[in-house]
């Protein structure tokens, strides 16, 4: 069943000049980019995106750095994209992603680890409306 998933890339990984890296392994994957959009996350949009983690001790920390710079924020589609984008860019703790892994071979920290990616039909759902109404 082919799905939607929302991706973004970070501002570090946006400042590494990560996003052909990032978003070439999705197409070798076979997965087709329907939207993609260089923009700034705004204070709005990222409490909005966020909702869930807006009392946790580390937001403070997560909203200034994904406010910090631009991310390439994304629409992928294919079979069962939602997990397998989910697969692909491997554990939050980028320390711990398995190697193979976008956070598992780019990135060692917990807080700037790349890339988002929707974890549920239901976020998939959410995030593409605040991104791409
Ligand atoms: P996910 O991005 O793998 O879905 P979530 O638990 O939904 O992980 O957390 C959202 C984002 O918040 C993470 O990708 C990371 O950037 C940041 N984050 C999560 N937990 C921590 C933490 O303990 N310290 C610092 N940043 C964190
Ligand atoms: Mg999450």
């Amino acid at each position: 069943m082919s799905e939607q998933t929302l991706v973004f890339i970070k501002p570090d990984g946006v400042k590494r000049g990560l996003v052909g890296e990032v978003i070439s392994r999705f197409e070798r994957k076979g997965l087709v980019l329907n939207e993609c959009r260089h923009m700034m996350m705004t204070s709005e949009l990222s409490d909005a995106h966020y909702a869930e983690h807006i009392e946790r001790p580390f937001y403070p920390g997560l909203k200034e750095f994904i406010l910090s710079g631009p991310i390439v924020v994304m629409v992928l589609e294919g079979e069962r994209a939602i997990s397998v984008v989910r697969t692909m860019i491997g554990s939050t703790d980028s320390a711990e992603a398995a190697p193979g892994t976008i956070r598992g071979d780019l990135s060692l920290s917990k807080g700037e680890n790349i890339i988002h990616a929707s974890d549920s039909p239901e976020s998939a759902k959410r995030e593409i409306a605040n991104f791409f109404g």
